[in-house]
C-alpha cells in the first residue's frame, strides 16, 4: 500500500494543512519535511523549480510521513506523469476551466483502466513492489479554479470522477473577476464554489498566505489548506528584522 496522509485526512473529512516551496532549497525542504504538516506543496508553476530540483525536494520529504504534492506548472500529460515518476503522491493542476480539462488532468494521473498513465520510472519500485496496482487510489489529484469561466462551471468540474479537491487560487480568481482580494464579490465567488464542490460531493482546497487564515478557512470547510510559504516567511522575517531596528529599505 501507499499512504498519502493528506488524501486520508481529506477522505476522512478533516483538513490537511500544508506549505509551499517555491525555492528548490535543499535544506528548507528538511525542515518543511519535518515539520508535521501533512503536505508541502512543491510550486513548479511559480517557482524557480527545474527538473533536478524538483527530484531532489521530493526525494527529501518522499521517505516522510509529509506528503510531497507537485503544483505542476501546466496541465499536460508528460508533465504530470513527469512528476508522479519522480514521487509525487498528488498533483495540483493550474487554470482548470472546463470539465474536459479536469478529465485530462485525471487521466494523465491515473494508471488503466481509470486513465492513460504511463508505467515507467526508476523511483517508483522504491515505494512498493505493486506501485502501479495503488497509485491510482493513493494520488491526490487537485484541480485549481482561478477563473471566472472554472467558477460558472465549477459544478461540472466537480463532478469529474477522479478529482479529489477543487483547489481555490485567490490570487488569479481576483484578477479574472476584476476585484480585489477580500472583497465582497471575491468571497461570494470563493463561497459560491465551496458550496457547488461541496454539492457534488467533492472537496475544496484553498491557497492562504497565513496560518491565521489557514484555520478560518478550515472551519468554512475548506479540506486541502495551504498555510504559508517559504518565500511569505522569508519576508515577514525580513521585514520584521526592518522594523524593530528601524532599517529603511
Ligand atoms: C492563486 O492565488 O492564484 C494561486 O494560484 C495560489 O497559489
Ligand atoms: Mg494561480
Amino acid at each position: 500500500m501507499l499512504k498519502n496522509r493528506a488524501l486520508e485526512k481529506i477522505r476522512a473529512g478533516q483538513p490537511a494543512f500544508g506549505l509551499s516551496m517555491s525555492m528548490g532549497e535543499s535544506v528548507v525542504a528538511e525542515w518543511f519535511a519535518r515539520s508535521g504538516f501533512d503536505f508541502i506543496w512543491i510550486d513548479e508553476q511559480h517557482g524557480t523549480f527545474n527538473r533536478d530540483s524538483l527530484l531532489r525536494t521530493i526525494q527529501v520529504i518522499g521517505p516522510t510521513d509529509t506528503v510531497p504534492i507537485v503544483r505542476v506548472g501546466s496541465n499536460e500529460f508528460f508533465r504530470i506523469g513527469r512528476a508522479l515518476d519522480a514521487g509525487a503522491m498528488g498533483i495540483i493542476v493550474p487554470m482548470v476551466n472546463s470539465a474536459e480539462e479536469a478529465e485530462a488532468a485525471v487521466h494523465a494521473a491515473n494508471y488503466p483502466p481509470r486513465g492513460g498513465r504511463s508505467r515507467g520510472g526508476a523511483r517508483l519500485g522504491l515505494f512498493a513492489e505493486d506501485y502501479s496496482d495503488h497509485a491510482n487510489e493513493s494520488i491526490l489529484v487537485a484541480v485549481m479554479v482561478e477563473t471566472k469561466q472554472a467558477v460558472d462551471r465549477v459544478a461540472e468540474i466537480a463532478r469529474v470522477d477522479g478529482v479529489d479537491v477543487i483547489f481555490i487560487g485567490p490570487g488569479d480568481l481576483s484578477l479574472s473577476l476584476g476585484c480585489e482580494m477580500g472583497s465582497k464579490e471575491h468571497e461570494a465567488a470563493i463561497i459560491e464554489v465551496l458550496e457547488k464542490a461541496r454539492d457534488a460531493g467533492t472537496a475544496s482546497g484553498i491557497a492562504c498566505p497565513t496560518p491565521e487564515e489557514a484555520l478560518r478557512r478550515a472551519d468554512q470547510g475548506f479540506k486541502l489548506v495551504h498555510a504559508g510559504s517559504e518565500y511569505g516567511m522569508i519576508m515577514s522575517g525580513i521585514e520584521h528584522a526592518r522594523e524593530t531596528l528601524g532599517i529603511e529599505g
